[in-house]
Parts: structure tokens; C-alpha cells; sequence
């Protein structure tokens, strides 16, 4: 056994937080077809601790999703059939719902929300889980992607939903489906639906777990919530590599929208690396990425040790105070240059 992984599990056993530590009640909500798919994506991989909602106004689709919970909405308004991409039907049958809703939602201290914005479902439903979860006192953060550019008349219903989930969302993270297109563009739309799906899958399970379960270096939920509860609009980004300067730039060049760093208020990174993962490896992943966000006042790390793996490392983390309602939903340009 490595040195580090015994002082990390030193580090655990005595750490009085972790002896009856008490973990945030967690729930995930996934909103119309496409946020459906994702939360059906999150079970097949495994989410532990976690509660998962499918949430739509399509009968036949939220029959053929794994969750948790299922609440159809709007039987007397959509019949079952979906809104035809019409958001004030989401929203409609959301607010009919809304006691529905109230219960899964009680005690909740976190909650993640997931839709495809541009749809009618999805852009009606998600806006109005977050303003019932701020209500309820849970911290909640909208997860949502914004239309491929030849999906033409959704982007503009896309921006309206967003703006409207930012008004009651802590942090709205936003994942533009374009950027698939640099990363894999030979993908049918289909496949890359799946990316998507997979990629906020691995994110809600990736920071469920790393508030739940201590480690080297350890964030917690008021780590998680004092980024988020200033949030605004953010987004996400990843990184995969051996070496650290290539890890540090693949993850500045990797957010999934186009952002000014010069503008980020806060950021959440999280690496996960093999026993060799030194502290000061970890230190210098973490200097090279906060270097590029000179404004980003509040930043928290952590890191854990998958002893298993080999000398890989991943970091994953959210920007966050990139832009707010005033903004519409829109992000300005990059301005880091790969
Ligand atoms: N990540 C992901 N996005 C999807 C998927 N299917 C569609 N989308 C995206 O989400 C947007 C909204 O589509 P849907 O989720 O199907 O729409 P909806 O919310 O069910 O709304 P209506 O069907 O109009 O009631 C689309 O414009 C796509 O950009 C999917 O399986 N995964
Ligand atoms: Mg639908």
C-alpha cells in the first residue's frame, strides 16, 4: 500500500467529520424526454445516495424510464402525449402538479435538475421544480443543454427557459450540444444524445459522491453549496491525461460552453487520480487551472484516490459567476486560446 493511501484512510479514520457524518439528502430530477434519458443514463451507471424523479408530459416515454420516482404530468392538458415543444404546456402541467412535485421534494438539502432546453417539457417543467426546491429550502442546481444550431427555432425557446431557470436556480450549469460537434463530429445525433447524457451522468455521480464519501482532499456539501449558492450561469469542464500541463489545458479548452475564465466568480475541481497521485501533483493540476480565472474569488478542491486505477488522472469541475439573467442565458465568447 502507497504512503498517500495510508495517510488517506489515517486521514478518514480519525476524521471526526466523517464518524457520524451525516450525508445531504440528494435528489436528481429529470425533466421532459431528454432530461428523462439522462436520469435513465445516471441509474445504469450506478448512483448511489441518490434520489432519482423522471418528470414528463409523455406517458409512453416516462414508461420506458428507470427511476426512482415517475410523475407524469399534465393528463388533463397534454393527454399523455407531450406539449408538441410548447413551454407554457410544460409549465402549465408542472404548476397542476405542484403538490406532486412538494413531496418528492421534501427535505431535500441539494437538488440537481436536468432537462434538454428547447423542447416544451423540459423548458415549461424545469423552471418551475427549481422555484418549488428554492421554496422548499433546497439548494438547486439546473443541469441543462442548449440545442444543436441546425435545431434552429429551439434556441430561442432554449434561452427563454434559461433565463427563467436562473431566476430561481442557485446555478444554472449549461452544456451547448454544438460543442459535441468539435469533439466528436462524425457522431450521429443519436450517439451523441448518449455523450451527453453520459457526461451529466458522470457529473451528478461524480459530485454526489465527492460531497458524500471523505478523501485526500475532501469537499463537502458546504463546499458544494458556497460555490453554487452564487452561481449564476456556469458550466462544466473535463480533463483526462498522465501528464499535468496536458491535463491543465485540456480541461481549460474542455468547458461545454463557450466562456469568458476572465469573468468566472467561483469553480469546483475535482481531480481522482491512481496511488500515485501526490499532493503536490494535485496542487499543481489545481494552480494550473485557477491561473487562467484571475477574478474567481471562490474556489474549492478536492481529490481522491481510486487505488485501483492506473496513472491516469481525471479532473471534472464547474465554473460558475460566468453571467446572469441580464445576460438572457447567453455566455460570452472564450477567451482562453487552446
Ligand atoms: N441530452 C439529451 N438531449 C436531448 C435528448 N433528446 C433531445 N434532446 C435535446 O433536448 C431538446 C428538447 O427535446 P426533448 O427533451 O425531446 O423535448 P421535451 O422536453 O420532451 O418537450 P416536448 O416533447 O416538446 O414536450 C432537444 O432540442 C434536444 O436538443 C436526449 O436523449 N438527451
Ligand atoms: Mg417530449
Amino acid at each position: 500500500m502507497s504512503f498517500l493511501k495510508l495517510v488517506e484512510e489515517a486521514l478518514e479514520a480519525s476524521d471526526p467529520a466523517s464518524m457520524g457524518r451525516i450525508n445531504p439528502k440528494i435528489v436528481v430530477f429529470g425533466c421532459g424526454g431528454g432530461g428523462c434519458n439522462c436520469l435513465h443514463r445516471m441509474k445504469h451507471i450506478g448512483l448511489e445516495g441518490v434520489e432519482t424523479v423522471a418528470v414528463n408530459t409523455d406517458k409512453y416515454h416516462l414508461s420506458g424510464i428507470n427511476s426512482d420516482h415517475k410523475i407524469f404530468l399534465g393528463e388533463h392538458i397534454t393527454r399523455g402525449y407531450g406539449t408538441g415543444g410548447d413551454p407554457r404546456l410544460g409549465e402549465k402541467s408542472a404548476r397542476d402538479s405542484a403538490d406532486q412535485i412538494k413531496q418528492v421534494l421534501a427535505d431535500a438539502d441539494l437538488v440537481f435538475i436536468t432537462a434538454g432546453m428547447g423542447g416544451g417539457s423540459g423548458t415549461g417543467i424545469a423552471p418551475v421544480v427549481s422555484e418549488l426546491a428554492s421554496k422548499e429550502g433546497s439548494l438547486s442546481v439546473g443541469i441543462v443543454t442548449t440545442p444543436f444550431s441546425f435545431e434552429r427555432g429551439r434556441l430561442d425557446v432554449a434561452k427563454e427557459g434559461i433565463a427563467s431557470l436562473s431566476h430561481s436556480a442557485n446555478c444554472t450549469v449549461i452544456l451547448d450540444n454544438d460543442k459535441l460537434l468539435e469533439i466528436a463530429p462524425k457522431l450521429p445525433v443519436e450517439r451523441a444524445f448518449t455523450v451527453m447524457d453520459h457526461l451529466i451522468a458522470e457529473t451528478v455521480k461524480g459530485f454526489s459522491e465527492t460531497i458524500c464519501t471523505p478523501s485526500m482532499i475532501n469537499l463537502d456539501f458546504s463546499d458544494f453549496r458556497s460555490i453554487m449558492s452564487s452561481g449564476g450561469l456556469g458550466t462544466m469542464m473535463f480533463g483526462e491525461s498522465e501528464d499535468v500541463q496536458e491535463l491543465v489545458s485540456e480541461a481549460l479548452c474542455n468547458p461545454f460552453m463557450k466562456v469568458d475564465f476572465n469573468e468566472a466568480k467561483g469553480a469546483l475541481i475535482h481531480i481522482t487520480g491512481g496511488s500515485d497521485l501526490s499532493l503536490k501533483k494535485a496542487y499543481q493540476i489545481f494552480e494550473g487551472i485557477t491561473d487562467a480565472m484571475p477574478t474567481a474569488r471562490n474556489v474549492k478542491f478536492g481529490a481522491r484516490i481510486k487505488s485501483e486505477r492506473s496513472r491516469m488522472i481525471n479532473v471534472m469541475g464547474i465554473v460558475t459567476g460566468l453571467g446572469n439573467d441580464s445576460n438572457n442565458g447567453v455566455i460570452k465568447p472564450v477567451s482562453y486560446r487552446c
